[in-house]
C-alpha cells in the first residue's frame, strides 16, 4: 500500500506566501521574487512529505491565491471584463480576477463546500470559449519530477468545476453552466495529454460536488464525462476523488466509469461509504485510495479503527492505498510550535505534518501487518485513552448542567408581541431606529496596543487605558452622529470567535495555527477540546464602561454558539449538538451578567448559521434543530424588556427563513445593500413577524453611499416591512473599514433615516 495526500498547506511555516503576494501587490516584491518564493514553498512541502514517507506527492494543489481560480485559468475561462488585464500581464491579470482593480470587479467569492476556505466562483455563459492552458500544471509536475519525486497532478474535476460556477452576467435565465460539459471535456483531454507527455503516470480529478444531492441529469452528465475522459487514447491513469460526505447515488456512477481508480472519504459522515461500497460490489480491477485520516479536523487518528477499515477495504478493490480524507489545506501546518498548549493535550492533536505521518503509519500497517507498527499503535492507544479520561474532556459540573436543561430553558416568555411592547416602553426609540452591527474600525493603533501587550512593552493597565480611550471616542462619535442604539466598537477583540475562545475553559487557542480563509487572508481557528465552561464574565466590563459614558442604550455584543462551533475545530467524540449546548450555557451566563449590569439590548451574532448548513438536504433538519435550540438556550434567559438582536452576513438565506424565525430573536440585521432589499421582500414573503434591519450600507466596499441612495433603499425596505418593525443599519461590522468612510457613511445613514421618518404618515 502506498501513502499519499491530495494537497498541503500553501502558506509556509511563517506565512511566507502571504508576505510575498501582499508584498508584490504593494510593489515591494518583484514578480520573479514572488515566483521564487512560491517554487521554494512547493519544494519544501514535497521534501517534507517525502521525508515523512509519503510515496506519491500531489502537484498543482499549490496556488498563489486559489486553486479554483487556477482551474479557470487552465481552461481559459477568463471573463470578458478581465481579458485586457490578463493580456497585458498574466500575473497582474490573475490578481485582477481575484481582487478586482479600480475599474473592474473581481470574481465573486464563496465557501468551498462546508469548509472555511473560500474560492473564486467561475463565471460561465453560453458564449464562454474554453481553451487549454496547462502551463502551470505541467510546470509544477516537472518541478516535482526533477526533484526525483513520484508525483500525481491534482485537478478540480470538470463536473465539479461546472457545478461550482455561476452564470456569467448576461447569460439567459435558467442557464446552467453544466450545459457546457461537452465543450469543456476536450480541454481537459488536452491537459491530460500534456501531463502524460510531461511524465504523469496518474492524474487525480477532484469531484467533491458529487457528495451533494445531485439530480439524475447531473449524474448522467458525470457518467458521460468519465466515459469520455476514460476512453481517451492519450491519457494518464485517472483517479477520481471525492470527499466531505458520502457519495450516495454517485458511487455506482463512478464505480462503473472506465477510470483506473477512486479516492474515497471514510471519515465522519462519509464513513457510510464503507457499507455503500460493499453493497455495490466494491471496485474490482480498480485502485482505491482510502481517505481514513480526517483531513479537515485536528484530532489524532484512531489507528486500530482505521486499520480495521483498511482491512475491510482490501477485499473490495484491486489495490488499496492510504490518504487523508481531503487536502490538508484545511488544517494548520504543524503542532510543534504550539508551546503554550499543555504537551499532554498537544499529543491529542494532529495538524498537516502529523496527519502526514499518520497516513504513512497506516500504509505501513496495511502493507507489512500491524506488528510492523505495533509501537506506534500502542502510543496512539495511550494518547486516545489520555484524551478520553482527561478532566478537560469530561467536566462533571458541565455535564450535570447540560443534563438538567429543560424545554423551558430554551423558550422566551412571553411571546414576541408582548416583549416588543415592553421593549418599546423601556427603550423609547424613534421609528426606523439607527444602529451599527458592532465593530468599529480596527486601527493600526489598536493592533499596536495588542502587540505591545503581548511583547510586554505595556502592562494590562496600560492596555486597558488604550481600549477605554478608544471606546470613549467610538461612543462620542456615535452620539454626535445621532445614532440611536450605540455599540462599544469591540476594540478589545482580535477576532469574534478567538476572543471568546480565549476566555472559555475547554477551548484551546493556537499561536501559529493559521489556515487559509481566502487569498492571502488566514484565520487561527481555536479548538473546542473539552467541556466548555465560563470562569467569569467576558464582555461585561467593556459594555458597562461604554454605557457609563452615554444615556443612550449600548448594545452588548456576543458571538452565538453556532458561529463559535463553525469557526473552530470541533470535538469529534460527541454530537455537535452536545458541544453547542455547552457553549450556549456559557454564553447564557454572559447574557445574564450583561442584563444584570443594566444592558437593555444584547446582540448574539450568528453569521455562520447559514454557511454551516449540511451538504445533504436530509441532514439539514437535524442541524437546524440543534442550531436554533443552542441560540435560544443562549438568549431565552433574557427578560421581556431586554431586546435580543442577532446578525447574519449572508444574503442567501431563503432556505432558512423558518429557522431564523425559530431563533425567536426580537431584531435581526442582515446583509442586503447589494441585493437591493430583496432580502426584506424575502423576509416579508415568509411572513417574518419581528423587527429587521436589512443593511443599507455595503461595508465590503470602500465606497461611501450618499444619503439619497440609503433613503431609497430604506423606502424599498418599507415596501416590505412596516415602519414599526424596520431598523436602519449597515450590512455588517465596520472593523475592516477606515475611519473616514465610516464617519461619512454613518452620517449619511442617519440623515437617510431622518428623511424617511419625516415622510411617514402621521409625522408632523
Ligand atoms: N473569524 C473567524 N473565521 C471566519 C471569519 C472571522 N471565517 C469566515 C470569515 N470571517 C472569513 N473572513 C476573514 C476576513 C479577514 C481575515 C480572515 C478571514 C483576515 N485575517 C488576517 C490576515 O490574514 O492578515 C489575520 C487576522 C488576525 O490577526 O487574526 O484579515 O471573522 N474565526
Ligand atoms: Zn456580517
Amino acid at each position: 500500500a502506498r501513502a499519499t495526500v491530495y494537497g498541503y498547506p500553501r502558506q509556509g511555516p511563517h506565512r511566507e506566501l502571504k508576505k510575498a503576494v501582499e508584498g508584490y501587490w504593494k510593489g515591494r516584491v518583484t514578480a520573479d521574487s514572488l515566483r521564487r518564493t512560491a517554487a521554494d514553498l512547493r519544494r519544501s512541502n514535497w521534501t517534507q512529505l517525502v521525508d515523512a514517507g509519503i510515496h506519491e506527492v500531489p502537484t498543482g494543489d499549490f496556488s498563489l491565491y486559489d486553486h479554483v481560480l487556477d482551474t479557470s485559468v487552465m481552461v481559459g475561462a477568463v471573463p470578458e471584463r478581465h481579458r485586457a488585464a490578463v493580456a497585458a500581464d498574466r500575473l497582474d491579470g490573475y490578481f485582477a480576477m481575484a481582487r478586482g482593480t479600480q475599474d473592474v470587479a473581481p470574481l465573486e467569492m464563496t465557501k468551498w463546500f462546508d469548509t472555511n476556505y473560500h474560492y473564486l466562483v467561475p463565471e460561465l455563459g453560453p458564449d464562454t470559449v474554453f481553451a487549454a492552458d496547462s502551463a502551470a500544471q505541467v510546470g509544477a509536475l516537472r518541478e516535482a519530477l526533477a526533484l526525483g519525486h513520484d508525483a500525481r497532478p491534482v485537478l478540480v474535476g470538470p463536473v465539479t468545476y461546472l457545478l461550482l460556477a455561476k452564470p456569467a452576467p448576461g447569460a439567459p435565465a435558467g442557464f446552467a453552466p453544466l450545459a457546457l460539459l461537452d465543450r469543456l471535456l476536450p480541454v481537459y483531454a488536452e491537459v491530460l495529454a500534456d501531463l502524460r507527455a510531461a511524465g504523469a503516470a496518474w492524474v487525480q480529478l477532484d469531484e467533491p460536488a458529487l457528495v451533494q444531492d445531485r439530480t439524475p441529469a447531473e449524474l448522467d452528465a458525470t457518467a458521460r464525462a468519465y466515459r469520455r475522459l476514460g476512453t481517451l487514447a492519450d491519457r494518464p491513469k485517472l483517479l477520481v476523488a471525492s470527499y466531505f460526505d458520502r457519495l450516495g447515488d454517485a458511487l455506482p456512477v463512478l464505480a462503473g466509469a472506465p477510470v483506473e481508480g477512486l479516492a474515497v472519504d471514510f471519515t465522519g459522515p462519509a464513513a457510510a461509504n464503507l457499507d455503500d461500497l460493499a453493497a455495490t460490489g466494491g471496485l474490482p480491477g480498480k485502485r482505491l485510495v482510502a481517505g481514513v485520516v480526517d483531513g479537515r479536523n485536528v484530532w489524532i487518528n484512531d489507528y486500530e479503527k482505521s486499520l480495521a477499515t483498511l482491512a475491510t477495504l482490501l477485499g473490495l478493490a484491486d489495490r488499496v492505498d492510504v490518504a487523508a480524507s481531503c487536502s490538508l489545506l484545511h488544517v494548520p501546518l504543524d503542532t510543534a510550535p504550539e508551546q503554550d498548549i499543555d504537551p499532554q493535550v498537544l499529543r491529542w492533536l494532529a495538524f498537516a505534518r502529523q496527519k502526514t505521518a499518520e497516513v504513512v503509519t497506516l500504509a505501513r500497517g496495511l502493507a507489512e501487518g500491524t506488528d510492523a507498527v505495533a509501537a506506534l499503535i500502542a502510543a496512539n492507544r495511550a494518547d486516545l485513552a489520555s484524551r478520553a479520561s482527561s478532566p478537560i474532556t469530561r467536566d462533571p459540573a458541565v455535564r450535570a448542567r447540560v443534563a438538567a436543561i429543560t424545554d423551558a430553558d430554551g423558550r422566551r416568555a412571553p411571546a414576541y408581541p408582548e416583549r416588543a411592547a415592553a421593549q418599546r416602553a423601556r427603550l423609547r426609540l424613534p421609528l426606523l431606529p439607527t444602529t451599527t452591527i458592532g465593530s468599529f474600525p480596527q486601527t493600526a493603533g489598536l493592533r499596536t496596543a495588542r502587540a505591545d501587550l503581548r511583547a510586554g512593552r505595556i502592562d494590562e493597565a496600560g492596555y486597558e487605558e488604550r481600549i477605554r480611550a478608544e471606546i470613549g471616542e467610538v461612543i462620542s462619535f456615535q452620539e454626535r452622529t445621532g445614532l440611536d442604539v450605540l455599540v462599544h466598537g469591540e476594540p478589545e477583540r482580535n477576532d469574534m470567535v478567538q476572543y471568546f475562545a480565549e476566555r472559555l475553559t475547554g477551548y484551546l487557542a493556537t499561536r501559529h495555527g493559521w489556515v487559509q480563509s481566502y487569498g492571502t487572508r488566514y484565520v487561527r481557528p481555536p479548538v473546542l477540546a473539552g467541556d466548555i465552561s465560563r470562569p467569569g464574565p467576558m464582555t461585561v466590563r467593556w459594555t458597562r464602561y461604554a454605557q457609563s459614558l452615554t444615556a443612550r442604550p449600548v448594545k452588548g455584543m456576543l458571538t452565538g454558539p453556532v458561529t463559535m462551533l463553525a469557526w473552530s475545530f470541533v470535538r469529534d467524540d460527541q454530537p455537535l449538538g452536545d458541544t453547542a449546548r455547552q457553549v450556549a450555557l456559557a454564553l447564557r451566563d454572559e447574557v445574564t451578567d450583561l442584563e444584570a449590569s443594566g444592558t437593555a439590548v444584547i446582540q448574539v451574532d450568528e453569521p455562520a448559521l447559514r454557511e454551516t448548513l449540511p451538504l445533504r438536504a436530509a441532514d439539514r433538519p437535524a442541524y437546524l434543530a440543534w442550531a436554533t435550540e443552542a441560540f435560544r438556550l443562549t438568549t431565552a434567559v433574557a427578560g421581556p424588556a431586554t431586546q435580543i438582536h442577532t446578525h447574519m452576513c449572508y444574503a442567501e438565506f431563503g432556505d432558512i427563513v423558518r429557522a431564523i424565525d425559530d431563533l425567536d430573536a426580537d431584531v435581526i440585521s442582515l446583509e442586503a445593500a447589494r441585493s437591493h432589499m430583496r432580502v426584506a421582500a424575502e423576509l416579508a414573503g415568509h411572513g417574518y413577524p419581528r423587527e429587521a434591519g436589512p443593511g443599507v450600507y455595503d461595508i465590503h466596499s470602500p465606497r461611501v453611499p450618499d444619503a439619497q441612495e440609503a433613503a431609497a433603499l430604506l423606502r424599498e425596505g418599507l415596501a416590505a416591512i412596516p415602519a414599526e418593525r424596520l431598523w436602519v443599519n449597515p450590512d455588517c461590522g465596520l472593523k475592516t473599514r477606515g475611519w473616514p468612510e465610516t464617519r461619512a457613511s454613518l452620517a449619511n445613514l442617519v440623515a437617510a433615516a431622518r428623511t424617511v421618518r419625516a415622510e411617514l404618515p402621521g409625522s408632523a
